[in-house]
């Protein structure tokens, strides 16, 4: 085959193609990674061509655009999805295995990009399948983190963390831009010149893009996630070099590479880190000059812009987009600041994750100055010309000597938004009570919600086929037809096969941890699943408490007709989050103690799988029967996996937290394990003095619980591991685990005793799948396109 002939038909030539002229590789020694990128080029190829025709279509209808800003995209791996996008499973499936290979060990060679740290990230990246999907013009705009999140291991029950190296290899689906870069200032100081503010920077940093296709499903639209990488304006002195001052040579390369280097583990708690604001402005400068810069190559009134551009700020990471875009049509453009003002208003928006008052963001002014000179004044003159406009309450995003980014945002934005219910009604009676106020119709709700591509169709593909058979394959890019599933949960053949699924997925899961973990789970258990970021108000730590309960309990009466449970863990914790290890640790501890039993042996498992991810949760997801969301209630925005495992068919313990309560709501009281204080409760708990003394003075299976914690019987030789937990557990308590303990126990028993009618519990499974339809990420979207963004798909059905 000559290199001018690139085979458009047949895949497999495509695939062998690529092998030799864009690997170099002759076939017979291909590696498992030169096939996994001859493949990936080969289905990449047949993106680009709908990649170009929908850039071209957006420019020919001038349409609005949207721009979803995100620090953080946790995207996976994208071989599958983006073969599952184009329907070319069969085929590539056909080739691979021509090729003496099989198929699963090629997709998961790809790393696996984790450039998020949790449920914000891979919110982003489910919004960005659902653009493409819905044929929605955008631009996901982000970091190209050298390092993204670390990796996990456990070293004698610890957690360890080391780097991670997704771009070790070369990524098979971004192209490189070295034409689209700007130069970015920071710090330096402000002077006047002709009466007008003029920025000086002191250094100067390139923003390069590297662009990667997003396919929606049936390939029939395609966006672009542009990631930023920071290059030095100057790489290298080579007068410092001939001089022999080899170091100092590359000292400019050397700084700005570090501002994309590395992902930003932490979470929750704002930290207050120089490097990580200038993270954020780095991403956000770049971004909101390739927006201006792409509206200004057919419009000339900038006035125009609400019209033509909606910015989206996911969470506050971004919310310097604001003043920036204020800086560059005032400072740059010459608009009056006032009109400036407005234009900007009236592009961004704002999406709040969070309630917690540390993860809240702010930044001393001293450091903000240092890095920011202009921008500080132009928010003081933002503030100004919002303490004009509305005098009844004075709301400022600069007070007590700090830039709040949350206020900043809220003052800046068209629309804020929570992220489920429950919790954009509390942002109106908390965080933003005089805000909103002031501004009440600018809060909407938009329910987050999970993409059925990669959440039910791939990772479950038994599940997929089952549904496929039963009301065709409607479904999958429109979700609420699995209600279409519920007349046939009656009957029994039907249910049985649905059981089957499950049973499956859990002997493949039964395998891969004998593989890996060396451990055989019992597949007749009840698969107790929970799966998230390390943290108090997740209370994995309630978790933990009610298995050392049960296997007391089962010590105790090993005859009393116990329901076998696996209970499974994963998760990272934030490096300097101090109590979340020592949860990690306990975990650990229990587990080894626990699973060392022979006498409880055959009832209860304890497994914390390490390095958690996203390729993880396509694994454990589609193998639970029941999925622990048990954080403290109004404490967890939303929570995002509790779809995920909705969707599969496992049924929720769970508190009114989130969207734990529409789910609830929508597949039946009956078919979801509630437990637990409502917000309302929980905060009058919080003023009941001594309030976890009492509940464990209450609850004798809590009490020895804790005192086996206490008594060392987890950490042999060293009672006083856990002091830290248990004095927390016992004293302030301020996410109110033992409060909440005796209700979460007796839903526990609740789901023994409905997991021994197996027809019943399928029947109620299949119940959480046929209802949970709502969930899909479609419909978060088009609310964002119709609430927020004005936005208009360009797909004819749309
Ligand atoms: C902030 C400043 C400095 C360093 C890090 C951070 C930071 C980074 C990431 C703060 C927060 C995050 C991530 C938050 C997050 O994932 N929130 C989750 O968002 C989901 C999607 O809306 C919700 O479902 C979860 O409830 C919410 O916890």
């Amino acid at each position: 085959m000559a290199r001018d002939d690139m085979p458009k038909t047949d895949f497999r030539d495509a695939i062998l193609w690529h092998l030799t002229y864009t690997l170099g590789k002759d076939p017979d020694h291909a590696q498992i990674f030169d096939w996994r990128m001859a493949l990936s080029y080969a289905v990449r190829d047949r993106i680009v061509d709908r990649w170009m025709a929908a850039t071209r279509e957006t420019y020919r209808a001038d349409a609005k655009r949207v721009y979803y800003l995100s620090m953080e995209f946790l995207i996976g791996r994208l071989l599958e999805d983006n073969i599952v996008n184009l329907e070319m499973q069969d085929q590539a499936r056909a080739a691979i295995e021509s090729f003496g290979l099989d198929y699963r060990a090629v997709l998961l060679d790809e790393p696996d990009a984790a450039l998020g740290n949790g449920g914000l990230g891979r919110l982003a990246a489910c919004f960005m399948e659902s653009l493409a999907t819905l044929g929605c013009p955008a631009y996901g705009y982000g970091i190209r983190y050298e390092h993204g999140l670390f990796r996990q291991s456990f070293v004698e029950g610890r957690q360890h963390e080391a780097p991670e190296d997704w771009l070790k290899q070369p990524y098979a689906w971004e192209f490189e831009r070295p034409e689209a870069a700007f130069t970015l200032g920071f710090g330096g100081r402000v002077v006047s010149r002709d009466g007008k503010s003029v920025w000086e920077p002191e250094t100067f940093v390139q923003s390069e893009a590297f662009d990667t296709p997003v396919i929606g499903w049936k390939g029939r639209w395609a966006n672009t996630l542009r990631l930023w990488a920071g290059r030095a304006v100057n790489p290298f002195d080579l007068e410092r070099f001939n001089a022999g001052d080899f170091a100092a040579a590359a000292e400019g390369e050397a700084l700005a590479r570090t501002i994309s280097r590395v992902l930003y583990p932490e979470d929750s708690t704002e930290k207050g880190k120089r490097l990580r604001l200038t993270q954020e402005y780095f991403f956000t400068a770049a971004s909101v000059r390739d927006i201006v810069r792409r509206f200004e190559t057919d419009h000339k009134d900038l006035r125009l812009l609400p019209q033509k551009v909606a910015i989206q700020m996911n969470d506050t990471h971004p919310a310097i987009a604001g003043p920036e875009l204020v800086r560059i049509l005032h400072d740059e453009r010459g608009l009056p600041f006032e009109e400036a003002l407005h234009i900007t208003q009236g592009c961004v928006n704002y999406t709040n994750h969070t309630l917690l008052p540390e993860a809240l963001e702010s930044w001393g002014e001293d450091l903000f100055a240092s890095l920011l000179p202009r921008h500080l004044q132009l928010i003081d003159r933002i503030d100004d010309a919002h303490a004009k406009a509305y005098p009844a309450r004075r709301v400022a995003a600069r007070s007590d000597g700090r830039v709040k980014m949350g206020e900043l945002s809220f003052i800046m934005s068209n629309r804020v938004n929570g992220v489920a219910a429950l919790h954009t009604g509390l942002m109106k009676t908390t965080v933003f009570k005089d805000l909103n106020a002031l501004h009440p119709d600018r809060i909407v709700n938009e329910t987050n919600g999970v993409t059925p591509r990669r959440w039910v169709h791939s990772c479950n593909p038994r599940l997929s086929a089952l549904i496929t058979d039963t009301i065709g394959d409607g479904w999958i890019g429109d979700l609420e037809q699995l209600v279409g599933l519920e007349p046939h949960i009656d009957n029994p053949d039907w249910l049985s096969r649905f059981a089957q699924v499950k049973a499956d997925n859990k002997a493949d899961l039964c395998d891969w941890v004998a593989r890996e973990h060396d451990l055989m789970l019992n597949p007749d258990a009840i698969f107790d699943v929970q799966i998230k970021r390390i943290h108090e108000y997740k209370r994995q730590h309630l978790n933990i408490l009610e298995a050392i309960a049960l296997w007391q309990e089962i010590r105790d009466n090993p005859g009393a007709g116990w329901t076998p449970r696996v209970k499974i863990f994963g998760g990272k914790a934030a490096p300097g989050y101090f109590f979340a290890k020592d949860i990690i640790r306990l975990i650990n501890d229990v587990a080894a103690v626990i699973n060392a039993d022979a006498a409880t042996n055959e009832l209860l498992q304890v497994i914390y799988l390490p390095n958690y991810n996203v390729t993880m949760a396509e694994r454990l997801i589609p193998a639970a029967d029941l999925s622990e969301q048990v954080s403290t209630a109004g404490k967890e925005a939303s929570g995002t996996g509790n779809m995920k495992f909705a969707l599969n068919g496992a049924l929720t313990i769970g508190t009114l937290d989130g969207a734990n309560v529409e789910i609830r709501e929508r597949v039946g009281a009956d078919n979801f394990f509630l437990f637990g204080m409502t917000v309302d409760e929980a905060e009058a708990r919080r003023n009941v003095q001594n309030h976890a003394a009492a509940a464990i003075a209450a609850d004798p299976r809590l009490g020895r619980a804790v005192a086996a914690i206490r008594s060392g019987v987890f950490s042999a030789g060293e009672p006083d591991r856990y002091a830290g937990i248990v004095d927390n557990l016992t004293g302030a308590d301020y996410f109110l685990v033992a409060s909440d303990f005796t209700d979460y126990w007796r839903a526990q028993r609740e789901v023994d005793r409905a997991y021994l009618d197996r027809n019943n519990w399928a029947r109620m499974a299949a119940l959480n799948v046929a209802r949970s339809g709502w969930f899909s990420s479609d419909r978060t979207i088009r609310g964002y396109m119709a609430d927020v963004w004005h936005a208009k798909s360009l797909l004819g059905q749309e």
